[in-house]
């Protein structure tokens, strides 16, 4: 089979051997200069998985470049989403698209996101991100051809470190159950993963046996010899009565001698040093044309901050963050102080940490770095979510204060029923980490950024959840859950360095809302405010409330001093970083005293903002009294890639957005005072008065 023409059958090009190595090559100069342009990336998978890629799209798969919905091409099934680029530039070699355009690759709008999106690129058959869901989307593509009496076939393509995901094997008893013979899986066996080699995470040989063992009849080649990579992948075409698994031995990083093998290579970019040595090994230095892609890139960029910038509300002057002399802030990233409690809090004995592999970027490997007697209270679970949620359970039953974190959308959504069932309803001593929550998660893209955790986490009983405004309340936040607070509990926190707005004086109580206020503009931002408990705050007849939580505090004070310096406005900053329990006398206090709140959260509309307007209308105090709201947060969308802080712009959840709205719901407060005034005056006049 070939690249074939869907209307007159004939083959649009035969690739020999020696031209599909030679594509293969390109392709892996192709991925360094994307990865490159966009500053992040997979360069380790993305280079082991490129002789597979070439092989499948260049000359194994049935399809049609002209016609990407063709009904009888073969599906490719990308399962494993963080090695998007090869898939990208697969598509791209087979004439899906330009090959150029793959250099927009994580920038915000690009079709190329972080992990594919079938909508967005035509040809890419799934969307895919959350690892081990790809071989039941295969399932389900194989049992519809059957259904259909359809020939093609659907090949999977997984990582090895992805097969501990359980479901993986859910779905591979399935297709040996229903001896689904038109489904071809294909592993990238590189042996290694993000926390190091796979056998040392969780090991998940020996696959050949296991995978035999459900039915599935098995092949072991060499990744990178093109001729018995393709002749695999025509024999499995060939077989019958049972699923094929191809167990591909590959290198990660492979051609880049100094990315070959080394784990820290998994998700990350090369610079421009080392974008040049590496096609320079690859013999590729004459043959891209790297500054031609590196300029479009740069347009492209140049475009999207031009879109960008004319979106925005505009104000008398710039306020971003640190762009005046004054009012300076240092940034840091939330989860630095997660890290930092793990680390001083560690010597409890009962203090267990869960790894879910990905454990240096979450911090929760400083619970044991520089700490060798602490290794045997750390237990790498590999990415098996779901089953270390309930192991998790399992511990904190037998008296110890496990520890779990992973990005907030695999640590919150993807386990859900076991954290409700085995943790919240046995009412367990767990502390999750949803880590990297919002979208200034950035070029990842939507499968990575949570934007729903909070409304399932806040919807549990017995769960308790924190949204810590900043890396110091988040050391303080996680001191007080892990050793002291019980039951189980959720803290999140963001990927991006965020401002520092509190220090160790700054009140933290577990439960009661900060009133933050602007005092005087002062050289370090943070010194330009008073942080009080809400509960020893008496009104100062602000003429606004925001109530925020997470790093949407530090916005809603920059948006409080966009207000005072704009319009003379006081503004009440209401930092809840306690979503539950919540603190409900601080928000009717707000309510009450200023008429106006505006909820500002990094997340879909309504985790904040729902529970503060439940509280609003069904408080008797506020039964009588006029009030006008806003919300700002995600409007039911999900994310996409991006830089972080252009992120925070698109999905309007900057100072500048929440501002804008609080300039809008003054105009209605002080057009409703107006019209009281003068109806007190018409009825004065009237001598009802
Ligand atoms: C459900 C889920 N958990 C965690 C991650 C984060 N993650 C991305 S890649 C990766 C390691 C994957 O290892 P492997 O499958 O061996 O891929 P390779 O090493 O070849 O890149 C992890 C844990 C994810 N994308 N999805």
């Amino acid at each position: 089979m070939a690249l074939k023409d869907s209307i007159t059958g004939k083959v649009i090009r035969e690739y020999s051997i020696e031209e599909l190595k030679d594509a293969a090559n390109l392709m892996r100069g192709y991925d360094l200069v994307a990865l490159h342009a966009a500053g992040s990336g997979h360069a380790g998978g993305t280079l082991s998985v490129m002789d597979i890629t070439a092989a499948l799209y260049l000359k194994v798969a049935k399809h049609d470049p002209k016609n990407p919905s063709w009904p009888d091409r073969d599906r490719i099934i990308w399962s494993t989403g963080h090695k998007a680029p090869s898939l990208y530039l697969g598509l791209a070699f087979a004439g899906f698209g330009p090959i150029d355009d793959v250099v927009t690759l994580r920038k915000l709008w690009s079709p190329y996101q972080g992990h594919p999106h079938w909508i967005k690129l035509p040809g890419v058959e799934v969307s895919t991100g959350s690892l081990g869901q790809g071989l039941s989307i295969a399932v389900g593509v194989a049992q519809a051809a059957k259904l259909d009496g359809k020939q093609h076939k659907v090949f999977c393509l997984m990582g090895d470190g992805e097969q501990q995901e359980g479901q993986i094997w859910e779905a591979a008893m399935e297709a040996g159950h229903f001896h689904l013979d038109n489904l071809i899986g294909i592993i990238d066996c590189n042996r290694l993963q993000i926390d190091g080699w796979v056998k040392d995470v969780m090991d998940v040989e020996p696959l050949a046996a296991k995978y035999a063992s459900f039915g599935w009849y098995v092949m072991r080649i060499d990744g990178h010899d093109m001729k018995q990579v393709v002749d695999a992948l025509e024999q499995a075409k060939a077989v019958t009565h049972r699923p094929v698994v191809i167990l591909a031995d590959t290198v990660k990083g492979k051609g880049v001698s100094f990315m070959e093998d080394v784990a820290g290579w998994h998700g990350k970019a090369p610079n421009r040093e080392e974008l040049t040595k590496a096609l320079d090994e690859l013999g590729l230095t004459e043959r891209i044309p790297v500054q031609r892609l590196l300029d479009k890139a740069n347009q492209y960029q140049a475009e999207v901050e031009r879109k960008l910038e004319a979106k925005m509300p505009k104000f008398s002057r710039n306020y971003w963050w640190n762009a005046a002399d004054d009012m300076k802030v240092k940034m840091e990233p939330t989860r630095k102080g997660f890290g930092q409690s793990l680390s001083e809090n560690g010597d409890d004995d009962r203090v267990v940490c869960l790894g879910l592999d990905i454990s240096g970027s979450i911090t929760i490997s400083d619970f044991y770095s520089g700490k060798p007697e602490r290794k045997k209270r750390w237990i790498s679970m590999g990415i098996a979510e779901q089953s270390a949620t309930s192991a998790a359970a399992g511990l904190a039953k037998e008296g110890k204060l496990p520890v779990l974190g992973t990005y907030a959308t695999f640590a919150a959504a993807r386990n859900l029923d076991q954290i409700r069932t085995s943790v919240c309803y046995g009412n367990f001593n767990v502390l999750i980490a949803g880590a990297h929550g919002g979208v200034s998660v950035g070029p990842d893209g939507a499968t990575h950024q949570a934007l729903e955790d909070l409304f399932a986490m806040q919807g549990l009983p017995n769960m308790s959840v924190v949204v810590p405004c900043d890396a110091i309340e988040t050391r303080k936040a996680t001191n007080y859950l892990l050793l002291q607070h019980k039951g189980p509990k959720y803290i999140r926190f963001a990927r991006e360095a965020t401002p520092i707005v509190s220090d160790a004086s700054t009140p933290f109580v577990f439960g009661q809302a900060n009133v933050i206020r602007l005092r005087d503009e002062a050289a370090n931002f943070a010194n330009a405010f008073e942080t009080r408990l809400a509960s020893s705050y008496r009104n100062e007849g602000e003429d606004l409330s925001i109530i925020a939580c997470g790093p949407m505090v530090p916005e809603a004070m920059r948006a409080a001093y966009i207000l005072k310096q704009e319009f003379g406005w006081e503004t009440r900053v209401l930092n809840l970083h306690t979503l539950k329990p919540i603190d409900t006398e601080a928000i009717v206090r707000a309510a009450f005293d200023t008429g106006i709140v505006v909820t500002a959260e990094e997340h879909q509309i309504g985790a904040l903002a729902w529970r503060v307007s439940g509280i609003l209308t069904e408080s008797p105090q506020l039964y009588d009294v006029p009030l006008i709201t806003g919300a700002i947060g995600v409007k039911d969308r999900f994310g996409d890639s991006g830089a972080p802080w252009e992120l925070i712009k698109e999905f309007e959840v900057s100072a500048e957005h929440i501002a804008h709205k609080a300039v809008e719901l003054m105009a209605f407060k002080k057009k409703r005072s107006a019209e009281k005034k003068e109806e007190r005056e018409h009825l004065f006049y009237a001598g009802v008065d």
